[in-house]
């Protein structure tokens, strides 16, 4: 604690940010401009606390978080304003610190700052954050964040888990994201480095492991496009946590992560002594792994500081979703048939040519954020904007959300839901419905053609919530709703500080450039 201790207190007058920073529940988290290069293409992006990879921020479960997101954003050939979400957290009774802009917000002006204040009562595990304002992230802003559980049921099956054992995967960009439409990724990045098709052989990642060392290595997919099929040559991989949730044990060789993503799995240092492939194929961009792309080094201590000779090999275990069982009170909510739940929706998806729609909606964001619309007199969720795209959910009710994307362009979508976590009774790829133990989570693959993908949760959170697919080129062409969950609470049950409440005319007044 002492080190640590003095490493704060450093921090306050350090003005280079480390590479190994940390933020503990409270603190600053700047937001800049900065020429990057991770895979030897310079570029300006936009980053959180310095780095291609924002700052860790880290916290027990039980812990309240009071981060104040510091905008010095300059560079007017990108946005400007900002918003950070908090992926997988609850906030429950801070719905207006959930981060997406125009849904819980609006956007931190340039030369501003805003207190995201709220706690994390019974969550812990492998979370994220990024800009919740367009297609921000995809230039920079999106960083890991674990909540560890000091009561971890797990505990005894690892030696090592901290700010060393979160691997980050990223697609990256060279051009800025409002030049581009339905990108294919340049890179991908592993812990913020990689390499790119006919670049140069710039430095890779290194994972150092100890012989006979038990590792919880926290895995996140950060991407705004891609799902990576991720492996470590000669190793197995034990799944133990999906999502924020804790789910039975499970041993594979890959693990197919889409967008937004988290596992930890163990990974026990039981191999000789010497360097092996991390690696991390996108299912957009440049596949394989010529010039040493999409991968990264899993380093034994004593080997070589070289690359890897391990050649690639077949997977044999690969994660499948419908094995995965959650550790504490599974079972989906209820009756155990389709439909048989309080609220049942379809969601019918398009796509035009040049936008996404769900049942005949292409979301568009409205001027004033959903949660303000309520706050500032709106009766009734009829009357929510944007018109067609919110969906009013009743309290203590049981949920069921079916995704038929069948092939929708672009997939497979990853569908994310904000403010929950949901059964997945029915997974891509499968039939069959699991009402007893299926998977539970904040991110699905909702699947390909004769795909049925359905979910269910329980409304217990009041609150406008986000429901939308995490590939970000496709949410900024509308493929999203709004669940607006008991709405006669929120005027008694949401109560924003003054500063949340100057966000909206702070940013109204900005001029084009400035926004
Ligand atoms: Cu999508």
């Amino acid at each position: 604690m002492g080190f640590q201790s003095f490493t704060s207190l450093f921090s306050l007058v350090a003005l280079v940010p480390s590479a190994f920073a940390v933020l503990e529940t409270t603190g600053d988290l700047v937001i800049s401009n900065a020429a990057v290069s991770p895979d030897g293409f310079s570029r300006t992006a936009v980053l959180a606390g310095g780095g291609v990879v924002g700052e860790l921020v880290t916290g027990n479960k039980g812990d309240n978080f009071q981060i104040n997101v510091v905008n010095e954003l300059t560079d007017d050939t990108m946005l400007r304003s900002t918003t950070v979400h908090w992926h997988g957290i609850f906030q429950e009774g801070t719905n207006w610190a959930d981060g997406p802009a125009f849904i819980n917000q609006c956007p931190i002006a340039a030369n501003n700052s805003f207190l995201y204040d709220f706690t994390v009562s019974d969550q812990a595990g492998t979370f994220w954050y990024h800009s919740h304002l367009a297609t921000q992230y995809c230039d920079g802003l999106r960083g890991p964040m674990v909540i560890y559980d000091p009561d971890d049921p797990y505990a005894d099956l690892y030696d090592v888990d901290d700010d060393t054992t979160v691997i980050s995967l990223m697609d990256w960009y060279h051009a800025k994201a409002e030049t581009l439409t339905f990108p294919a990724p340049d890179a991908t990045l592993i812990n913020g480095l990689g390499r790119y098709s006919g670049g140069n052989a710039t430095d890779l990642a290194v994972i150092t492991v100890t012989s006979g060392t038990r590792y919880r290595f926290r895995l996140i997919n950060l991407a705004c496009d891609p799902n990576f099929v991720f492996s470590i040559d000669n190793h197995t991989m034990t799944v133990i946590e999906v999502d924020g949730v804790n789910h039975e044990q499970l041993v594979v060789d890959s693990i197919q992560i889409f967008a937004a993503q988290r596992y930890s799995f163990i990974l026990e240092a039981n191999q000789s002594v010497d360097n092996y492939w991390i690696r991390a194929d996108p299912s957009t961009g440049t596949a394989g792994y010529t010039g040493g792309i999409n991968s990264a080094i899993l380093r034994y201590s004593g080997a070589a500081d070289s690359e890897p000779g391990t050649p690639a090999v077949t997977s044999v275990l690969a994660l499948n979703e419908t094995q995965l069982v959650p550790l504490e009170n599974p079972g989906a909510p209820g009756e155990p048939e389709v439909g048989g739940v309080d609220y049942a929706l379809n969601l019918a998806l398009a796509f035009t040519g040049t936008a996404f729609t769900i049942n005949s909606y292409s979301f568009t964001s409205p001027t004033v954020p959903v949660l303000l619309q309520i706050l500032s007199g709106a009766e009734t969720a009829d009357s929510l904007l944007p018109t067609g795209s919110v969906y009013a959910l009743p309290t203590n009710s049981t949920i069921e959300i079916s995704i038929p994307s069948g092939g929708l362009a672009g997939f497979p979508h990853p569908f994310h839901l904000h403010g929950h976590v949901f059964d997945v009774v029915r997974s891509a790829g499968s039939t069959t419905y699991n009402y007893v133990n299926p998977v539970r989570r904040d991110v699905v693959n909702t699947g390909a053609a004769g795909d049925n993908v359905t979910i269910r949760f329980t409304t217990d959170n009041a609150g406008p919530w986000f429901l939308h697919c995490h590939i970000d080129w496709h949410l900024e062409a509308g493929l999203a709703i709004v669940f607006a969950e008991d709405v006669a609470d929120w005027n008694t049950t949401q109560t924003p500080s003054t500063a949340w409440d100057d966000l909206c005319p702070i940013y109204d007044a900005l001029s084009a450039d400035q926004l």
